[in-house]
């Protein structure tokens, strides 16, 4: 006989948070947001290999996460997972150029040689978009540095034609530069000292390795959560499918991906297990592998025996997800929350192994945010949300007089990766689970999620938690009815300002 479960699912919007006492300690400005991402051995004392500054990954999908949504969510402590629904060589590229990017580090992309001329520079300029320019003797990215030239350097109106770089640069031997292997804050001091706007790093030979940009430190220092690996560069994460992972893995590995993630609308699957253990066993246990989605202890508990580093949960609650009525499978998404983190408790209790798991999909307000926290999620996935920032990949457009951006399922015919929704088979001849839409657009990311992140460690300190541990913890969650939802908007007024982003 079937199985039923005997309480109806719920999502977010039914539960509310009830505060619990705030202590003078208990401010937004003292709330930790860090988080684990892949599994540790907590009870012996362990902590993550990598952990994120803020609580928010951005989804797998191709209307969402591209390497310029990496960087600009890495700048903000969260890690974007690059979609995998493209050939591994353009994905490959995607992950290079997020590691490339080195936060204050640049790898020079206008370099001229001492014998090139002006109208050369300044074509290159154009091209790049970049006024300045490394002197090089080969004229390569790497090449011996021999000096410098800007825009500043010269006025072409005043200057003979085909006028040679080597007389207009500022050479190397009045220049100053920074030995390889300094940091950002010891060239900034440089910088700042010594009244330059850049600072060539060079190595031991001479050769060019990087530039540092005085502009580029102030952006460093108004991200002070960004996520950066060992080697200074930004984390970035990588979706993959159950049939190509033995080319895929390797490739974005080499490319430089910290962590990936098994893309798919249904964990519980033949196709996750081997897939899991296939990696670990070729790749090693070092290379972090996420799984996903389920809706259960059932689903937690096999992908956790399989290998999982963390669990993604959610089935059909995606904004552009239509799986639930295509298919008639998922579960509300808070019920399906609460029920895996009780798993994983139950799991880190027998083995004192803590596997972070991520909600992902069906994040509306912000608020829906600390409420996932809350029922015991270690971060949260979020599509619709990242897509309308400037920093997303879709286009932006006007409908209806306003500005939209373009957002669309993994699942839709326009994002073609039936791939992911076939059980790991062949290509099926699939029906659509996705849909294609708009979404109202949202300026900067760096604005939008800074005001998100602002709601959440309010509500935490109205629950009287300074971490997310302790979020899930002292938390009282209550379900509502549907008359103490409509009594939580404004009611019985004639609103006048109607733009208050919730
Ligand atoms: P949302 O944040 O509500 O837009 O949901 C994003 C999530 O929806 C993704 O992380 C993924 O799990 C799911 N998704 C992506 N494409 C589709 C689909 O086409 N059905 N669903």
């Amino acid at each position: 006989m079937a199985f039923y479960f005997s309480e109806p699912s719920h999502t977010f919007g039914e539960y509310l948070l009830v505060p619990g006492y705030s202590s003078a300690e208990c401010i937004p400005d003292n709330v930790s947001l860090r988080t684990p991402l892949v599994k540790y051995n907590k009870k012996a004392g362990e902590v993550s290999p990598i952990s994120m500054n803020i609580p928010m990954v951005s989804a797998v999908m191709q209307a969402v996460s591209d390497d310029k949504m990496a960087i600009a969510l890495a700048k903000e402590g969260g890690i974007s997972f690059i979609y995998g629904s493209q050939s591994i060589e353009d994905q490959a590229a995607m992950i290079a150029r997020v590691k490339a990017y080195k936060a204050g580090f640049v790898t020079s992309d206008s370099n001229v040689r001492p014998d090139q001329t002006l109208e050369e520079v300044i074509a290159l300029s154009e091209k790049t978009g970049h006024s300045t320019c490394a002197v090089t003797e080969d004229g390569s990215a790497h090449g011996k540095l021999v000096g410098i030239i800007t825009s500043k350097d010269f006025r072409i109106s005043h200057c003979k034609p085909g006028a040679k770089v080597s007389e207009y640069m500022t050479p190397l031997a009045d220049m100053v530069t920074g030995q390889e292997g300094i940091t950002l804050s010891e060239a900034n001091e440089i910088i700042w000292d010594k009244k330059v706007n850049q600072l060539p790093v060079v190595d031991k030979n001479g050769n060019l390795v990087s530039l540092i940009f005085r502009k580029d430190y102030a952006t460093h220092e108004t991200h002070p959560l960004e996520l950066l690996d060992s080697q200074h560069r930004y984390i970035v994460g990588a979706g993959i499918n159950t049939r190509d992972y033995m080319e895929r893995v390797p490739a974005l590995l080499e490319a430089g991906a910290d962590v990936f993630v098994l893309d798919s609308s249904e964990g519980y699957s033949y196709w996750q297990e081997k897939a899991l253990k296939d990696i670990h066993e070729k790749f090693g246990k070092d290379v972090k592998v996420g799984a996903g989605n389920v809706v259960d202890a059932d689903g937690f508990n096999f992908l956790a025996e399989a290998g999982a580093d963390f669990i993604k949960i959610g089935i059909g609650g995606g904004s552009i997800c239509i799986t639930r009525e295509q298919k008639g499978i998922g579960r509300g998404q808070a019920t399906a929350t609460i029920e895996v983190a009780k798993a994983r408790d139950e799991y880190y209790k027998k083995t004192g192994i803590y596997i972070p798991i991520c909600s992902d999909g069906g994040i509306v307000h912000d608020y829906h945010i600390t409420l996932a926290l809350a029922m015991g999620s270690d971060f949260v996935m979020l599509g619709r949300y990242f897509a309308r920032f400037d920093e997303s990949p879709s286009n932006k457009l006007v409908v209806n007089g306003n500005y939209v951006k373009e957002y669309w399922g993994e699942g839709s015919n326009r994002a073609r990766n039936w791939q992911r929704y076939d059980l790991g088979g062949k290509k099926s001849m699939a029906f659509e689970e996705g849909v294609d839409s708009y979404v109202p657009y949202a300026g900067h990311l760096h604005d939008g999620l800074g005001m998100t992140l602002r709601k959440v460690t309010h509500t935490m300190c109205n629950c009287g938690a300074l971490s997310i541990p302790e979020l899930q913890e002292k938390a009282k969650l209550t379900l509502v009815s549907a008359t103490t939802i409509s009594e939580g908007s404004a009611h019985d007024v004639v609103v006048k300002n109607t733009n208050i982003q919730a």
